[in-house]
């Protein structure tokens, strides 16, 4: 693996003393709410009566603002300006329904290209560098964003955009860039076929998320690609990608505080919890214009640190998404996330980092089944031998039971580009109930 140092966007912010952050966050956070009462409707009504903070711990007074609260005023309703003042409008990628839409005036697109310079520079891309950007441009927040974050810190970027991989591999041996972003996943597809074709010699760092991953995925990422993979976050609903991301030292997920203003929440009573404990990421934006954000609920579990980083950096880290509070699987009344699946997986020997998750209806039982892949031929001793360990490893992680199956290296979906959904919940389909 190669070994990159990080390096400062903007130093001085970077490594702000506490105290000066925390009083720029409430100037900030008391004009953001002066903006949502005088320029969007739907919360100057929501916040009336409640008094204006004096100190961060009265953010907690506020109400949370939730996914359908975006839906429910669709496509414009919680915007702060009008809309000859919008720069661009970016949409999240909703499975059903409507998608749901966020703005950008030219100060908020700058904005978010510093932060996402912070994390590029942060993980150790230098200027100078090219970036092969392989997250999907369009309405999806993650391609513009790195393209637009990597200019800024004088990083030259291949807008490749997600999808055709034949051409991704060629482009990543001719034009040999240092750096690459990507979804893990995909980052997971190229690894395995490069793989196949000799390894690769010119990427030092990887630059992945939008979905979550372990460390164990980590692992293959590195060998396959050589690079050192770090885990970067974001949401459209509160910029898109650059909220937060490691630093080349992969040591938690430094956030961008002078911009978000993080929480830490009970998943179940919204009540605040210490440092350090896992629970609900609730962020509030607090220098975005178009769409400023109070209280966003994200579903993302996570906990978070505010001891100053190894490399001086004193902004608050978050862990690694741990799971979401909305994904998870209740699974004959036992809560499952797919996270604590891919864990217990990836730490037997043996088995590809390519799974997924297929959950089923057999009248009132919800069942689970496994999808794995390894090198042994399917129905060889060696893979039921396998398929055993696995399935008495997930008992114990779990506490339920589940069905494995051993299947040949490739059987299981790889992304091809974008996010990858390692769940297929076949709970609610014709299908399960036989009548397909
Ligand atoms: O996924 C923004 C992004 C683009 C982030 C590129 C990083 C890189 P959305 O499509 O709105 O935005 O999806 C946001 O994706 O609430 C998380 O559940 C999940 N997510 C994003 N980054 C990570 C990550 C972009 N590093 C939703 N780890 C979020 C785990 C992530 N989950």
């Amino acid at each position: 693996m190669a070994s990159v140092i990080p390096g400062f966007h903007d130093e001085r912010i970077e490594t702000m003393p506490r105290s000066e952050l925390e009083a720029l966050q409430l100037e900030r956070l008391q004009r953001t709410i002066s903006s949502l009462r005088a320029n969007v409707p739907v919360m100057a009504e929501r916040l009336e009566g409640l008094p204006d903070p004096v100190s961060l711990d009265d953010l907690t007074s506020f109400p949370f603002l939730r996914k359908p609260d975006l839906r429910d005023n669709y496509p414009f309703g919680l915007f702060a300006v009008e809309r000859d003042q919008l720069a661009r409008v970016h949409a999240s990628s909703g499975t059903t329904g409507k998608p749901t839409v966020v703005g950008y005036t030219k100060d908020d697109l700058t904005i978010w290209a510093e932060c996402v310079a912070r994390c590029l520079r942060g993980a150790g891309v230098e200027p100078g560098w090219m970036l092969h950007n392989a997250y999907g441009y369009g309405l999806f927040t993650g391609g513009l964003g790195l393209h637009d974050g990597a200019e800024a810190a004088g990083i030259n970027v291949v807008p490749v955009s997600g999808g055709n991989t034949e051409r991704q591999l060629m482009l990543l041996e001719d034009f040999a860039p240092e750096a690459i972003c990507c979804t893990p996943s995909y980052a997971l597809t190229l690894a395995e076929l490069l793989g196949e074709r000799g390894p690769t010699s010119s990427l030092k760092v990887g630059i992945l998320g939008a979905e979550p991953w372990t460390n164990e995925m980590r692992t293959s990422i590195e060998a396959g690609l050589g690079v050192v993979a770090v885990n970067i976050y974001g949401l459209s609903e509160v910029i898109g990608p650059g909220v937060s991301c490691e630093t080349a030292d992969r040591d938690g997920l430094v956030i961008m505080e002078d911009h978000f203003l993080p929480e830490i929440v009970h998943p179940e009573t919204g009540a605040p919890l210490p440092d350090g404990e896992i629970g609900v990421l609730v962020l509030t934006s607090l220098t975005k214009q178009a769409f400023p954000v109070l209280r966003y609920w994200t579903g993302d579990l996570c906990s978070i640190t505010r001891e100053p980083a190894p490399c001086g950096r004193t902004h608050a880290r978050m862990s690694s998404i741990v799971g979401r509070s909305d994904d998870m699987l209740v699974i004959r009344g036992v809560n499952v996330y797919p996270s604590n699946i891919e864990h217990t997986l990836l730490q037997v020997e043996g088995v590809s980092p390519h799974f997924q998750l297929v959950v089923e209806r057999e009248g009132t039982l919800d069942t689970l089944a496994v999808r794995v892949e390894s090198e042994h031929p399917a129905n060889s001793s060696a893979a039921t031998a396998l398929g055993q360990d696995i399935t008495a490893r997930l008992h114990s992680a779990l506490g339920i039971s589940v069905t494995v199956s051993v299947e040949a290296a490739g059987s299981v979906p790889r992304s091809e580009g974008g996010k990858l959904s390692r769940t297929l919940d076949r709970r609610n389909t014709n299908q399960n109930r036989g009548t397909s």
